[in-house]
C-alpha cells in the first residue's frame, strides 16, 4: 500500500514532499522533509564510507606489479559500495534524508592503526553550500595511500523515482615500492533510490564508473535486478591493461556480497562479509575539542532532536542556524569579503583527471577540483605516526 512505512500522522507531509520532488529541478538537499525521513548525521560524515575497510585501503600499498595494485584498488573500491548505498537501510530501516551542510563545515576523524596497516586519517569540509560540495582527504601516511576527492549531486524524478547523478571524481595516490608515485581517478556511480511511493526508499546503482591510472583502465557496470546475474546490486568490472597486449580481467557478482573471477583470474575476488569499522570522530581544536563548525558540534541539537523524536527542538535548531549562516553571507556580501576555506583551494581544472581521463569514455571529459592544503590539524597530525 502506498504510505506503507510511513507513520500515519505524516502520510499527507510525505505525500506532499514526494509531489514538490516530482516537480523540483536539481537540488533536493535544501527541501523540507518529513520527520520520520531525516537522518541525524550530515552528509560531511559520508566519505569515512570510502574506508571502513582500512586493511583494503593500506594493501594498496603491498601490491608487487601494477596488475596486482589494480585489483587491490579495484578490491578496496568495491569494499565501499555496501557501506556508501546500504547502510543507512540497515541501521535506520531505510534510506534517510541526510543533514544539509553548512558551507565551511568539518569533520575529522581516524582509524587506528591494527595488525600493522598503520594509521587512516579523514578530513572533510563543506566547501559548497549552493549547490551543496563536499571535499575530503582520506590518508594512510605509514603506508603511502590518499584518496583526495569531491562530490555534488544533481538530483530529478523519473517515474516514480529519485535518479541522483554524482557530480566530482576522486583521486587516489600510492607510493610505489620504487620511490615514485602512481595516481588513480575514481568516478562515481549514478543512482536510483526508489521505494519512495511506500516510504521505505532504497538505493541501486546503474551505468557505468572507471577507474584509471597505473597503466589500467577499469570499467564497472552496475545492474539490479532483472539484469546480468537477476539479482540485485550486480556489478561486472573489467580491467584493461593499456598499451595493448594484455588481457582483460573481469570480475562479476554483487557489492554487498561477494564476487569472483570470471576472466584472467579464479576463484573468490572478493567477500564483503568482513566487518566494518566505523570511524573515530575526533576535535580539530587544538585543545582536542570540536570547534562550532564541526559537524556533530554544529548540529549537535538537531541530531539529538531526531535521534530522541523531539522533532519540535530539531526543527528549532536547523532553523537557529540556517538563519545565521544566511546572516553570516549577508555580513559578508556587505563587507565585499567571501568565506576562506580552511582546508582546499578550488581549481577549475584537475590536470590528473585530464591526463587520466584521456584513453576512457569518462565523461565529462574535464572536471574541476579542489585542492588539499595539506593541513592536517594538530590532533589528526598526531593520529599519523
Ligand atoms: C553522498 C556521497 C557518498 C555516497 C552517497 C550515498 C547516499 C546519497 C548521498 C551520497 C547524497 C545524498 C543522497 C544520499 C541518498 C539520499 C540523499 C542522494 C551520494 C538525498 C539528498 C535525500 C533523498 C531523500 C529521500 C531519502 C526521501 O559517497
Amino acid at each position: 500500500q502506498p504510505g506503507d512505512a510511513v507513520p500515519v500522522a505524516q502520510r499527507g507531509s510525505w505525500s506532499s514532499f514526494l509531489k514538490a520532488i516530482a516537480s523540483m529541478s536539481g537540488d533536493l538537499s535544501s527541501m523540507t522533509a518529513p520527520p520520520f525521513i531525516l537522518s541525524p548525521v550530515s552528509l560531511t560524515e559520508y566519505p569515512a564510507y570510502w574506508c571502513e575497510r582500512p586493511e583494503l585501503f593500506a594493501r594498496i600499498a603491498d601490491a608487487k606489479t601494477s596488475e596486482e595494485r589494480a585489483l587491490a584498488v579495484l578490491r578496496w573500491f568495491i569494499s565501499t559500495l555496501k557501506g556508501q548505498y546500504t547502510t543507512r537501510n540497515e541501521s535506520a530501516g531505510s534510506e534517510k534524508k541526510p543533514l544539509n551542510p553548512a558551507l565551511g563545515e568539518l569533520f575529522y576523524g581516524y582509524w587506528p592503526d591494527k595488525d600493522g596497516r598503520g594509521q587512516t586519517t579523514l578530513l572533510t569540509e563543506q566547501v559548497s553550500h549552493h549547490p551543496p560540495i563536499t571535499a575530503y582527504v582520506i590518508e594512510n601516511e605509514s603506508k603511502g595511500v590518499k584518496l583526495v576527492g569531491h562530490n555534488a549531486q544533481k538530483t530529478s524524478f523519473s517515474t516514480g523515482s529519485i535518479i541522483v547523478k554524482q557530480i566530482g571524481h576522486a583521486v587516489l595516490t600510492v607510493k610505489l615500492p620504487s620511490g615514485g608515485e602512481e595516481k588513480y581517478v575514481l568516478t562515481l556511480p549514478r543512482l536510483r533510490i526508489d521505494g519512495l511511493w511506500y516510504g521505505a526508499p532504497y538505493i541501486e546503482l546503474s551505468e557505468s564508473t572507471y577507474i584509471a591510472g597505473g597503466g589500467y583502465v577499469g570499467v564497472i557496470d552496475y545492474k539490479g535486478k532483472g539484469y546480468f546475474s537477476g539479482k540485485s546490486h550486480s556489478f561486472k568490472a573489467t580491467l584493461t591493461p593499456q598499451g595493448g597486449g594484455g588481457k582483460d580481467i573481469v570480475v562479476e557478482g554483487t557489492w554487498h556480497q561477494n564476487s569472483k573471477f570470471t576472466s584472467g583470474g579464479h576463484g573468490t575476488f572478493h567477500d564483503v562479509s568482513t566487518p566494518k569499522e566505523i570511524v573515530t570522530a575526533i576535535g580539530g581544536e587544538p585543545s582536542g575539542e570540536m570547534g562550532p563548525m564541526e559537524t556533530r558540534k554544529l548540529w549537535e541539537l538537531v541530531a539529538k532532536g531526531i535521534r530522541e523524536g523531539d522533532f519540535d527542538l530539531a526543527s528549532k535548531e536547523k532553523t537557529r542556524i540556517e538563519n545565521e549562516m544566511r546572516q553570516r553571507r549577508k555580513d559578508e556580501a556587505a563587507s565585499g569579503t567571501t568565506w576562506e576555506l580552511k582546508h582546499f583551494k578550488p581549481l577549475d581544472v584537475d590536470p590528473v583527471y585530464e591526463k587520466l581521463a584521456m584513453n576512457t569514455k569518462i565523461a565529462p571529459s574535464s572536471e574541476d577540483t579542489y585542492v588539499f592544503r595539506n593541513n592536517w590539524p594538530e590532533t589528526l597530525q598526531a593520529k599519523k605516526k
